[in-house]
């Protein structure tokens, strides 16, 4: 049994984690979140309880992340500002948290000796080219293009600065596009899904040719477990699924498994400085951990995820109006 300090479990990927924790071991769990706009405890909803502790706050909060991690064997650190049209809007608490988060966290895991897992995106190495056959691996050479992606890409940075200088026992991974229950309906998939049960249309950005490589959030998190109990202090996993799939057609699946027309959809403003392509090898976690992905056909992930949409419309409508006004005003 370890004592996890889940930070950021409140979010979408945090929360599924926490759930999944519970199910499938025997560790205690304190989530350490702040609530922002993106955080929601219904997530954790009927977990509250002996083995699983909820505790509001901020990860730069030095004082508080102090007590927490002197009382954690391990932090599994979730926390982030994490919508790059955001970032786009306004960058400054990406830096905040992501940069000074992680610096705090870092600095308390290394006074206390404590064991950090650190989450992060692959949009930490740019884009890729539509018809490039490269992926991105552990390899690949930092090119971050958003405030968000290049909050990110520094906090990785901090990391790995603090396993080689300080000796702090830190792993690092780097996913894909998650999907699944409990995803913000800021995000393109539950944007689109929730759009349709409200009687709108999904929102394609600029042409739709952008590829995204969609990996299940259990598949994800199946990952980070296994890195915390088998990967090796200071190395780089990167996490993927081989779900690489363009825009347009994500729109157009979505569509059809609604029974709606495939072309039932608006084309609005592109993002700027949107990435063209992002694809992972994960060959490196495969080869070493054994992990494999459960969830190997999108459509089907895609289906049940749809079908959480519609049986937990209270946990998505209080945000609804909000998000699509300030996506109205940007012609979004
Ligand atoms: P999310 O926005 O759904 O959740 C973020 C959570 O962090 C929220 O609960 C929020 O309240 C909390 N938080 C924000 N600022 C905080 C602060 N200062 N102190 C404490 N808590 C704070 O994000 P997500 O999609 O679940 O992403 C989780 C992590 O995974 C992030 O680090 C993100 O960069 C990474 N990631 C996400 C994806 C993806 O597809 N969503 C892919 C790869 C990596
Ligand atoms: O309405 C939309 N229409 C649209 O075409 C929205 C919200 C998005 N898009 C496009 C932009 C992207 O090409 O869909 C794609 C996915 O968009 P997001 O859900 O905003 O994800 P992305 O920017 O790719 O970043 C996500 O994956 C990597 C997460 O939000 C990050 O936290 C993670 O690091």
């Amino acid at each position: 049994m370890s004592r996890y300090l889940v930070t950021g479990g409140a979010g979408f990927i945090g929360s599924n984690f926490v759930h999944q924790v519970l199910a499938t071991t025997d560790h205690q769990v304190t989530v350490l979140d702040a609530l922002t706009y993106a955080g929601n405890k219904d997530s954790l909803a009927g977990l509250l309880g002996d083995r699983l502790t909820f505790v509001q706050g901020d990860i730069a909060d030095a004082g508080l992340v102090e007590d927490l991690v002197a009382g954690a064997d391990v932090v599994v650190h979730f926390a982030a500002e994490s919508h790059n049209d955001n970032s786009l809007r306004d960058p400054s608490p990406f830096i905040r948290t992501n940069l000074v988060g992680t610096f705090t966290l870092l600095e308390a895991c290394r006074r206390h000796d404590v064991r950090l897992h650190h989450i992060s995106t692959d949009e930490v190495y740019g884009d890729l080219e539509l018809d490039d056959p490269a992926k991105f691996t552990p390899d690949t050479p930092y090119r971050p293009s958003s405030p968000y992606s290049a909050s990110k890409a520094g906090s990785d940075h901090l990391v790995r600065a603090w396993v080689r200088s300080f000796g702090v026992a830190a792993t690092l991974s780097n996913c894909s596009n998650n999907y699944g229950p409990y995803q913000h309906v800021e995000k393109f998939i539950p944007r689109q899904i929730t759009n349709i049960l409200d009687g709108g249309r999904p929102k394609l950005y600029g042409a739709g040719v952008n590829v995204r490589d969609w990996i299940h959030v259990e598949d994800h998190n199946a990952a980070v477990l296994a890195i915390i109990e088998r990967g090796r202090i200071g190395q780089t996993y990167l996490i993927g699924a081989d779900g690489e799939k363009d825009n347009r057609t994500v729109i157009e699946t979505i569509l059809r498994l609604m029974g709606r027309p495939a072309d039932a959809y608006d084309h609005v403003a592109d993002r700027s400085g949107h990435d063209l392509r992002y694809a992972i090898d994960s060959s490196k976690l495969r080869d070493e951990l054994g992990w494999q992905p459960a969830y190997r056909d999108f459509e089907a992930g895609l289906a049940a995820t749809i079908a959480w949409y519609e049986a937990h419309e209270a946990w998505w409508r209080p945000q609804k109006a909000a998000v699509e006004a300030g996506y109205a005003a940007r012609g979004q």
